[in-house]
């Protein structure tokens, strides 16, 4: 339905746990130097070496990041992933996927056991002062929803009182709908999960008169419960989550990379350069064009990768828009409109800043 430095020597890390409870991992905090400045010591080179990517994503989410029974990821979250991988070596291929739940999220990633996060991470202030992450460009600009049985007769979060509501720890969704039902004075019962499958089952079981969660999830996850017409996603936003991907702070040569692949993203949507069309875009006279596609310039060597990642990233995973499109689009099986995931140029917020 269209509704809809590495942490210095010492780490510290703050999860954000539901419920509000800030969990911190690790003693001192960083000195808040920048630690790299190129690819010697960053990240980037860990990767380089490595010749393939380590991608943390959800893996659950239809649309965003789902494994298949084959083993075969896809997604708008994974193809970030394959967009970098593509950046890197010219092939969308080199990249390895962990699961992670919302909860050990961050760990793995200040643990160094994955090189980013494309997993459906909300951009906050206290993610990205306190726990120590840098947050590329939004790839989904999201809200928090609410679905409901369609027979339930629940139009409004003021109909849950009294009810019981499903919510997964460890993410913004449990303080938002904690915040929200303060501020409209209404006593609900949280039903907690760590899980997501369980906090669905539980929903899909009836344990939970309401499921909350970004709605994008609501809209995908509602897809895969036995019978999707049986459920809605209320009218309701209870907040802004921002979505992207997440790299530790203090490796500015890696957020660098991170940061511009997925502008570049957009960029090429904006240039109106697709997968199927950037042949006739090589060799372009304009110069915005060319140093964009690495025929002039040394956008790419300047953060110490090649010259023509964006050519690479276009050809071999799309632009925002067809990566939209296939995913969570017209060409897939959710059709959601652009709505604030649009272009700039369309009244959306997706916005590159200039390639010069
Ligand atoms: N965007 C929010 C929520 C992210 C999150 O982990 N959401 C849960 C559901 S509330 C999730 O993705 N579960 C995995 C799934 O639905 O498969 C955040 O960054 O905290």
């Amino acid at each position: 339905m269209k509704k809809i430095g590495l942490l210095g020597v010492a780490l510290t890390l703050t999860l954000a746990a539901c419920g509000g409870a800030d969990t911190t991992v690790g003693s001192t905090p960083a000195d808040g130097g920048e630690s790299t400045s190129a690819a010697g010591g960053s990240r980037l080179q860990t990767v380089l070496d490595r010749g393939q990517l380590v991608c943390g994503v959800d893996g659950g989410i239809p649309g965003f990041s789902f494994v298949d029974e084959s083993g075969t990821y896809s997604g708008l979250d994974v193809d970030v992933c394959r967009a970098v991988a593509a950046a890197l070596f010219d092939d969308p291929e080199a990249v390895e996927y962990r699961r992670l739940d919302s909860t050990e999220r961050f760990t793995a990633l200040a643990g160094g056991e994955v090189d980013m996060l494309s997993r459906n991470t909300t951009w906050t202030i206290s993610r990205d002062t306190q726990v120590g992450l840098e947050f590329a460009p939004t790839t989904f600009f999201d809200g928090q929803g609410m679905m409901v049985r369609t027979d339930s007769g629940i139009a409004t979060l003021e109909d849950f009182a009294g009810k019981a509501i499903c919510v997964e720890t460890g993410t913004t969704t449990e303080l938002n709908l904690t915040d929200q039902m303060r501020k409209l004075g209404v006593e609900f019962e949280p039903v907690v999960f760590q899980d997501a499958d369980a906090a669905y089952a539980a929903y899909d079981e009836g344990r939970c008169e309401g499921m909350t969660s970004d709605k994008s999830q609501l809209v995908a996850r509602r897809s895969t419960l036995p019978t999707p017409a049986d459920h809605t996603v209320l009218e309701v936003t209870m907040s802004k989550e921002p979505l992207g991907p997440v790299t530790l702070n203090n490796d500015s040569a890696w957020f660098d990379v991170v940061k511009w692949v997925t502008y570049g993203l957009i960029q090429a949507e904006e240039f109106g350069i697709t997968a199927a069309n950037i042949e006739d875009f090589k060799g372009s006279d304009d110069p915005n064009i060319a140093r964009f596609l690495g025929d002039e310039g040394t956008l790419g060597t300047d953060m110490g990768i090649p010259n023509d990642f964006m050519y690479r990233v276009i050809k071999d995973v799309g632009n925002y828009g067809e990566i939209y499109d296939r995913n969570l689009g017209a060409g897939s099986q959710f059709g959601l409109e652009r709505g604030q995931n649009a272009l700039w140029t369309d009244g959306g917020l997706m916005y590159a800043p200039p390639f010069r």
